[in-house]
């Protein structure tokens, strides 16, 4: 039986990847930091009780600033296989926590690293390193290859870009098997709420049953190359099952804005949007009824934006035989009606007497 290590087990891809592996036969060790709550809704599904015999799905308590306990895990567990998913993820955060976010996504990676070599295991641990196209940033090509030169445009992107080249740096200085995968946005029904896609789909359902008034976003002419998570996650296993690493940039190779998201969102549910004005003063009304649903608010704009991105996943298709299945329409699709059902549940608490917050992140 293969082991695994996962960091970052309780977000968005430690949820698909950990279901992939424990379908595929691995025991699966994911890195669970210590908080005030659980925190643990997008893998209690997979939760084996620690009392249990033959386990194969197992947390430990561990964060990516801390090298000694990240050590003792991996000796403890010698590993085949580590995805090193954990960050602080979110763009907009990085530039109010710089340097906690280069520590965790910079930092972290080098320590890991450090640790498959001090134990010695850089013949038996392959290793999986969550790089992304924000290392593009201000694109200086389109499409967006393994071959682009990066150019990072927030803390965030440039802690990833370390993190990048020190992967690199241990493939060629120890030969660990270590790769790079680039990837574009991904999304799906477990994306974090302030990601802007899940803010969308979050907030339509909402507003569809009269739980929220109005969608409050930033630059909505960004364009992103969104794909699934769940597609995107067995990229990350193929990766590690080559004969030689290599680095691969993930994406459908198709864009949209974030106009374009909203627009799709709200069609299935079925409400069109009429959008009037330009710049801050861009708003979009529900067509039917005239309300304005949709309003730009200059606090989600960034200091330094990427405003474009999209990828060709070439090598990738040719290399690992990988194809992303899931469309843009079926993503939306997905992702609304799971936010729908949550907005139910909130209207069901509202109607019995329940407060409901109308949150805007
Ligand atoms: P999420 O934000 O959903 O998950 C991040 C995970 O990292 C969470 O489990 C979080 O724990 C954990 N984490 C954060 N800081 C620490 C820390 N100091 N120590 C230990 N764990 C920590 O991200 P995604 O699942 O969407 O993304 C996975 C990885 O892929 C990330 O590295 C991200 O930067 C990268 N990436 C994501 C893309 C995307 O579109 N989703 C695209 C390209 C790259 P907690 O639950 O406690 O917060
Ligand atoms: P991104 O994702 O920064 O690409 O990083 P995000 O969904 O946060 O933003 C995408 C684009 O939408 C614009 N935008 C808004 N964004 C947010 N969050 N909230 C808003 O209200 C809003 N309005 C407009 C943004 O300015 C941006 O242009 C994600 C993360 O998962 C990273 O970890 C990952 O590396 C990259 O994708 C690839």
């Amino acid at each position: 039986m293969k082991k695994a290590i996962i960091t970052g087990i309780t977000g968005q891809d430690g949820s698909y990847l950990a279901e992939l592996l424990l379908s595929k036969g691995y025991e699966v060790h994911g890195i669970k930091r210590r908080a005030s709550l659980f925190n643990t809704d997008r893998i209690d599904h997979l939760y084996q009780d620690p009392h249990e015999k033959n386990r194969n799905f197992f947390l430990h308590h561990g964060d990516m600033t801390d090298s000694t306990n990240l050590i003792r895990i991996i000796q403890q567990v010698q590993p085949d296989e580590i995805y090193n998913l954990a960050a602080q993820s979110h763009v907009a955060v990085s530039f109010e926590s710089p340097e906690y976010t280069s520590d965790t996504d910079a930092l972290g990676t080098l320590r890991i690293l450090e640790g498959i070599r001090l134990l010695g295991l850089e013949k038996k641990t392959k290793f999986y390193q969550a790089s992304t196209s924000e290392l593009f940033g201000k694109v200086q090509e389109t499409p967006q290859t393994e071959k682009t030169p990066f150019y990072p445009r927030s803390p965030y992107a440039v802690a990833k870009m370390y993190a990048y080249w020190i992967t690199v740096n241990y493939r060629e200085a120890y030969g660990l098997y270590a790769c790079n995968g680039i990837l574009f946005n991904h999304e799906s029904p477990l994306r974090g709420e302030t990601f802007v896609t899940r803010k969308i789909t979050r907030a339509i359902s909402r507003i569809k049953l009269g739980t929220q008034n109005c969608l409050y976003l930033g630059n909505l002419d960004a364009k992103r190359d969104w794909g699934h998570a769940k597609d995107y996650v067995e990229m990350q296993w193929l990766m590690l099952q080559q004969d030689e690493p290599d680095d691969f940039v993930i994406a459908t190779g198709v864009q949209y804005s974030v106009r374009d998201f909203v627009n799709v969102a709200a069609n299935e549910l079925g409400i069109e949007i009429q959008w009037k004005g330009t710049g801050v003063e861009e708003k979009g009304y529900d067509a039917k009824t005239g309300k304005q649903i949709v309003a730009v608010d200059p606090a989600y704009f960034r200091p330094t934006e990427v405003e474009t991105l999209l990828g060709d996943p070439s090598k990738a298709k040719q290399t690992l035989g990988w194809v992303p299945k899931i469309t843009f329409d079926e993503l939306i699709s997905e992702m609304v009606a799971a936010d729908l059902e949550f907005a139910k549940r909130d209207l069901l608490c509202k109607k019995n007497g329940f407060e409901v917050i109308e949150r805007h992140e």
